[in-house]
């Protein structure tokens, strides 16, 4: 049996047993002692999601997404929805968007303002990977940006942070993800796609990039970037749960 194997069999049925033992309440507060606690949105989450939320953060912590090979790069990958229709967005894109502003803050020892051309100075990470829509569609693509987390550490994070909301140009379309997504080797600040920069319909010119987890966290047209100890007034968008790992 794998390490893998044995410690996914050690974590399923020690929660199982303490739920079927003392019921789900007690795995919930197992959960809250080990940081596991899915951020609550009014009473939203119920032990039941915190359970699989706990599950799932102590499996897939450290894991990577799957990456491919170039040659299963989806050929006409699909951009859901249309750019901003905006005239600061079309005078944004117009100028190639070298005025386009990513305001990185919170919780942070230097908030900073970058443009895209400071984010192509970092040292650059490229990978292929999956968009899946919760709706059911996916395609394949190669994305090329910065890490989130060099970006962090550049900013320098306080010792407080516990999450990191993203904004977006696009009003209403704003997400968030906890540090360990965050920190996560695969989570990018994207400006390239399939070889080019990004192009406007998926995102240009700056994508967050969260690999393992649903596409509606890929936020796209991204402004800002908060580093917080909390999602107080920054809950999910509409009926999408805020943990949507693959
Ligand atoms: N700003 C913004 N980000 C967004 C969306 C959007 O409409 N606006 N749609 C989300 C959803 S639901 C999905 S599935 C993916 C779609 O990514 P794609 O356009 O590359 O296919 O982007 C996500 N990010
Ligand atoms: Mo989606």
């Amino acid at each position: 049996m794998s390490n893998n194997l044995s410690r996914r069999k050690l974590i399923a049925t020690g929660l199982a047993a303490t739920a079927g033992a003392s019921g789900l309440a007690v795995a919930a507060r197992i959960a809250d002692q080990y940081g596991l606690v899915p951020p609550d949105y009014g009473g939203l989450y119920g032990p039941g999601a915190t359970l699989t939320y706990a599950a799932q953060r102590l499996l897939t912590r450290h894991s990577m997404a799957r990456e491919f090979s170039r040659s299963q790069i989806s050929t006409s990958p699909r951009a859901n929805g249309a750019p901003p229709k905006s005239e600061s967005f079309k005078r944004l894109e117009a100028g190639g968007f070298a005025d386009w502003r990513l305001v990185v803050d919170g919780l942070v020892a230097r908030p900073t303002t970058f443009s895209v051309a400071d984010l192509k100075k970092f040292p650059p990470s490229s990978q292929i990977t999956q968009l899946i829509c919760e709706e059911g569609w996916s395609y394949i693509g190669e994305w090329t940006g910065v890490p989130l987390f060099q970006v962090l550490n550049n900013v320098g994070i306080l010792p407080q942070a516990r999450y990191v909301v993203y904004l977006s140009f696009q009003p209403g379309w704003r997400n968030s993800i906890d540090m360990a997504d965050a920190l996560h080797p695969q989570t990018l600040v994207t400006y390239g796609m399939n070889g080019t920069d990004l192009p406007a319909r998926f995102g240009g010119p700056l994508r967050v990039r969260v690999p393992r987890q649903l596409g509606y966290k890929n936020v796209k047209y991204a402004t800002r970037l908060m580093v917080t100890d909390s999602l107080q007034g920054f809950g999910p968008k509409g009926q999408y749960s805020w943990y949507a790992g693959i």
